[in-house]
């Protein structure tokens, strides 16, 4: 297999990563992470806090130069899910920029400092000039590279095995979708812990030997100015175009420069066809979406060179083979526009397991083939159009997943609750938000939204927090006990 970043064993002096003032040519990367990857060599497996800087990108590449698993980590999690995580990945050393304070569950294990500012290397040291990057010799197609971490509907996150043939692949078809070269220069401001962030937006440019410019947090006013001085694509999340949507009106200067832009992608949730349309009045230009998921990478996109069509994701990347498949478990052979089936895929761009889960990495396969939980119809062209998801306990907010059942657990253990529910409402800037439907155990003094809110980000993570709080006397329950969730919103 090609290495996974021919410019740096190139040592192409051309701009790979800016992060505010600070920034590396790929042959700085090179030299950088080269100099890390000698250090990490022998490692079990490495988790790296990641905070949207320089040092989580020159450690990611470090790893995957040395050859040593990843597992990227929220920096905004809460302590029972780093204690999961920890526990679960199991891993050898952190990396971290240096003066981060690490929460117990991670500051208990080895740790090294990713220190790239201006020539000093890392951890304080220089990093060797000519570090051969190349040099590393590259492993099996199958090794994995990345542990992703990813909500179920039930239970805590689930550890997504990525291996290194999953990430070549699907950077390789988006860079045939997108026909995306060394000369794009990429902007985007999502977290790097997830794969749209950190595979898409870190590893695609470096892939390429093009560029990113990360904006450290999202506002409309870097992104244009991002992308009215030599950026040429945005990668974002629903909510951010649609903060970009609202903000069009007033700001000829976000108009001109989302007009001037080669591509906008939008991904990790549907964009509402009004935001498309908004976009598309105010700057001649039309997003595209692609579809995918932690455990299969990217599955389908809008084709640079095809036709934009709103509210669809375009069709199966190459290598990728997709299939809708009815209740009865029959794939649907019609492009019909209308028949709804599951999603289900295969191909180069999946993952290998679930860390420590053979169950349920069996139950998410089908005769090879992964089952999504998407529902979708196929247009006559081939254009796939997602419909909805087959678990309602699945939230989708910001563009982050979020499981109900992770929630509800959380909210139990607060002493102010004695039941709790949590479901998705539609919401015109998260697209769902989190509402938690609560009994109290004190109904004459029931917990705070705030202090809820407080206990769930403390424990899970912020966005995974309830935006709303409703008090009822009892659940609504079936026959047999169940929460009727449907009948809660009523
Ligand atoms: C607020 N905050 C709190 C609390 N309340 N912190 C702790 N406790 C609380 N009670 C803090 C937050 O941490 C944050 O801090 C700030 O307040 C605002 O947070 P939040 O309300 O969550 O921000 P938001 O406005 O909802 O963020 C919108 C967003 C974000 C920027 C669009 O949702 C986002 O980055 N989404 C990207 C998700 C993503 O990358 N998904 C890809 C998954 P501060 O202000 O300091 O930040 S991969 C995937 O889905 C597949 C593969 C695919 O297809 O891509
Ligand atoms: P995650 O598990 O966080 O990787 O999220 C994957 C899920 O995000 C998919 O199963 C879809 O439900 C959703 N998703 C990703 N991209 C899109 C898109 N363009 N349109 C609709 N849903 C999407």
């Amino acid at each position: 297999m090609s290495p996974l970043f021919p410019a740096l064993a190139a040592r192409s002096q051309r701009p790979a990563l800016r992060f505010g003032d600070r920034a590396l040519t790929h042959a700085e990367l090179a030299d950088a992470a080269g100099s890390l990857a000698r250090r990490l060599a022998g490692e079990q497996r490495v988790a790296i806090w990641a905070t949207p800087t320089l040092g989580t990108a020159v450690g990611v590449v470090a790893a995957l130069l040395a050859g040593v698993p990843v597992v990227p980590v929220n920096p905004r999690s809460g302590e029972r899910e780093l204690a999961h995580i920890a526990r679960d990945s199991a891993p050898t050393l952190v990396l971290a920029e240096p003066g981060v304070t690490l929460p117990p569950a991670l500051a208990a294990l080895p740790r090294l400092d990713v220190d790239v500012d201006a020539g000093t290397g890392v951890d304080g040291e220089a990093p060797e000039a000519g570090s051969p990057a190349g040099a590393f010799p590259e492993p099996s197609p199958e090794a994995p590279a990345l542990i992703v971490y990813t909500s179920g509907t039930t239970g805590p996150p689930k550890g997504a095995v990525l291996p290194r043939r999953a990430l070549t692949s699907t950077l390789d078809a988006l860079a045939d979708a997108w026909q995306w070269t060394a000369d794009d220069v990429l902007v985007h401001a999502l977290p790097l812990f997830h794969v749209h962030g950190l595979i898409l937006g870190i590893l695609g440019p470096l892939r390429r030997g093009g560029s990113v410019t990360h904006l450290g947090r999202f506002d409309t006013a870097g992104v244009a100015r991002e992308l009215s001085s030599g950026a040429t694509m945005l990668f974002g999340v629903p909510t951010m175009y649609h903060r970009i949507a609202e903000a069009l009106a007033d700001d000829p200067a976000l108009a001109e420069a989302l007009a001037g832009a080669r591509l906008l992608v939008s991904g990790s949730a549907a964009l509402p066809v009004h935001d498309h349309r908004r976009i598309a009045a105010a700057t001649g230009r039309r997003v595209v979406e692609r579809y995918g998921m932690t455990e299969t990478l990217m599955n389908t996109s809008v084709r640079a060179d095809g036709e934009p069509r709103a509210g669809t994701v375009g069709v199966p990347l190459h290598g990728v083979e997709l299939r809708l498949v009815d209740e009865s478990g029959a794939a649907i052979e019609t492009y019909d526009g209308e028949s709804v089936g599951e999603i289900q895929v295969r191909g180069p761009n999946l993952f290998t397991e679930y860390l420590n889960r053979p169950d349920a990495t069996e139950a998410a396969f089908t005769d090879g083939w992964f089952r999504t939980g998407d529902m979708a119809i196929r247009d006559p062209d081939g254009y796939v159009r997602i419909v909805g998801r087959k678990a309602t306990d699945l939230i989708k907010s910001g563009g982050y997943k979020i499981g109900a059942g992770e929630i509800e657990n959380v909210l139990l253990e607060h002493s102010g609750v004695r039941e709790a529910a949590v479901t998705g409402e539609p919401d015109p800037d998260l697209g769902e938000r989190i509402v938690a439907w609560i009994v109290p155990a004190r109904p004459e003094a029931p917990p705070t939204e705030k202090e809820l809110a407080d206990h769930v980000a403390g424990q899970l993570a912020a966005h995974k927090r309830p935006r709303t709080v409703r008090y009822l006397d009892a659940l609504p329950r079936n026959d047999m006990g169940k929460i009727m969730k449907r009948a809660l919103h009523g």
